[in-house]
């Protein structure tokens, strides 16, 4: 065992969700080892166990060698970890609870491309599977500003090619395979057959693995277990560089499948996920499904599913996440949540059993089963639904929106923006913000605007400054936020919503029904003045 000297670096502060850096920055000198040593002396490796794996991305492989070897060195004494050091986060998630071990390590920098020139991550996820609560990550943090040394185990490299158990300088190294704990869980929630029987009627779907994670998970449900033509799942298997690919569910970065889809030819269902597989995008023949409506949808018609048919406790969402589902949740008579963005903020929601199901507009829903958001999840919860309804997409989200009317709905991010550019215009706007009640910006008046803090109403820790709201007359709605996830300069995110009641007006295109929120956000915040940007770089 071996004690090496090192001296603090600065930045490593976890964000939204885990540690993301440049691939090269990772990979400089003891960049991941302190990081890792910061994050063993908060949490404490000493006769613990712990989960290991990640989506595959470049340097993937290496940086879990090390972690093996630091693990050792810090005491620990076992880790699981996915063969060839592969988990998706759900199913990491899922492996910390089956086995109740007392957290792991997820490398990941999700939906950011992966590289030697692009991003690479690391996240801890508590023993309740879940993502680290601020309270701990800015500990690693503040530890990692004081760090003098870490330790490592001087040892060949673990075969993590083969499943089974080995012995890494006395601590224990279990292999394990990374869908098969996975698959039987929603195996456990899921009505199997009744999918099944749709896919032998004939139903069509196209699964889209971005060339990331998800693929050997969704080759394996969908088509071994559930079967799904053969060739269902493309992009299926993991690469370093995820094929050149951006792997983000959204109408962008997911384009092929949004094209198929809109086509004369297009399957019954589409479906893509993420780079760590906890996201997901959903699309019907012709119809994109707006995160925020996936998850009203989902929340509305869970008890369909067999793991969800005694109802839901609650459902929790986002702040900038619509308030599609509240409606659903104020039809059904269950308490509703509103967390700020990152899914770490529903793990005590969902462990005190206050909440059943979660989502966020990001394309992120997810439920009790675990404490991540989970792609493949949503999307079989999707498939259930369809195999017991036998409807289409379009007519499910019809009836959806004349029951419970339609927020429209998008999320406009403006991407690498001058850091500088950024702080000045949220600090322009916060200032504003007392005096904005009553003004008229084109059309629409002020009623409250605020900052967004959250008391968590389990532990009472308060979490402040979590992005702007701008509430108008008649339920629209504009929030500003600056991305927490990103590695270069600053992304604003401006999330824009409008409440159609209905029984008219339900089908118009969701830009042109917003387009009056869209004007007055972008003149209570001169994002043009301090930004010099009109248009947004990825609209969703
Ligand atoms: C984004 C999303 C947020 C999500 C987070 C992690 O964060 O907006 O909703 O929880 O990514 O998703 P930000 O701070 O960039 O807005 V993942 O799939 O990248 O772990
Ligand atoms: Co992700």
């Amino acid at each position: 065992m071996t004690s090496v000297a090192t001296t603090p670096i600065a930045g490593q502060k976890p964000g939204t969700s885990g540690l993301r850096k440049k691939t090269a920055v990772f990979m400089g000198r003891h960049y991941l080892e302190n990081f890792i040593q910061s994050l063993f002396d908060v949490v404490g490796a000493k006769g613990k166990t712990f989960v290991l794996g990640g989506d595959g991305r470049y340097f993937n492989d290496r940086a879990a060698q090390v972690i093996l070897r630091m693990a050792a060195a810090n005491g620990a004494a076992r880790v699981i970890v996915g063969q060839g050091a592969i988990l998706s986060t759900p199913a990491a998630s899922h492996l910390i609870r089956l086995h109740k071990t007392d957290g792991g390590v997820i490398m990941s920098a999700s939906h950011n491309p992966g590289g030697p020139d692009e991003d690479f991550g690391v996240k801890f996820n508590m023993a309740n599977g879940g993502p680290a609560p601020e309270a701990v990550t800015e500990a690693m943090y503040r530890r990692s500003l004081e760090l003098t040394e870490y330790h490592l185990l001087e040892a060949q490299d673990v075969d993590l090619s083969r499943i089974g158990r080995s012995e890494l300088g006395g601590m224990i190294v279990d292999v394990v395979d990374p869908v098969a704990d996975y698959a039987a869980l929603m195996e456990s929630l899921f009505d199997f057959p009744a999918i099944r029987a749709l896919f032998a009627g004939g139903f069509r779907m196209r699964m889209d693995s971005m060339c990331a994670v998800t693929g050997p998970y969704a080759v394996e449900i969908l088509e071994n277990r559930l079967g799904a033509a053969k060739g269902t799942v493309i992009n299926a298997t993991p690469l370093p560089d995820f094929g050149g690919m951006h792997p983000d569910p959204n109408p962008t970065w997911a384009a092929g499948l949004m094209d198929e889809m809109f086509s004369e030819n297009a399957p019954d269902f589409g479906a893509a996920s993420d780079g760590d597989g906890d996201r997901n995008m959903v699309v019907g023949r012709g119809i994109y499904v707006s995160p925020s409506d996936s998850l009203a949808v989902l929340a509305a018609n869970a008890p369909l599913a067999p793991g969800y048919k005694a109802g839901l406790k609650g459902i929790a969402r986002s702040m900038p996440t619509s308030a599609a589902a509240d409606r659903v949740a104020q039809a059904l008579g269950l308490p509703h949540y509103e967390t700020p963005t990152g899914w770490k903020f529903f793990g005590n929601l969902l462990d005190a059993g206050r909440a059943t199901i979660c989502g966020e507009e990001s394309f992120g829903t997810g439920s009790d089963h675990v404490r991540e958001k989970d792609g493949l999840w949503a999307v079989l919860l999707w498939l259930n639904i369809l195999a017991k309804r036998r409807q289409s997409v379009a007519q499910i989200l019809a009836e959806h929106f004349q029951r419970f009317g339609r927020n429209y709905y998008s999320r406009h991010d403006f991407e690498a923006i001058p850091s500088e550019a950024a702080e000045a215009m949220f600090t322009a706007l916060r200032a504003k913000l007392a005096k904005l009640k009553g003004q008229n910006f084109d059309g629409l008046t002020v009623e409250a605007a605020d900052d967004f803090a959250y008391e968590d109403p389990v532990d009472g820790s308060v979490s402040t400054k979590q992005g702007v709201r701008v509430l108008f007359e008649g339920g629209a709605r504009a929030v500003f936020r600056l991305s927490g996830t990103g590695t270069e300069g600053a992304t604003l995110r401006l999330y824009l919503e409008r409440f159609e009641p209905g029984p008219k007006g339900l089908s118009e295109e969701p830009q042109a029904a917003l387009a009056g929120v869209i004007s007055a956000a972008h003149r209570i915040a001169d994002i043009t003045g301090f930004t010099g940007r009109s248009a947004p770089d990825v609209v969703t």
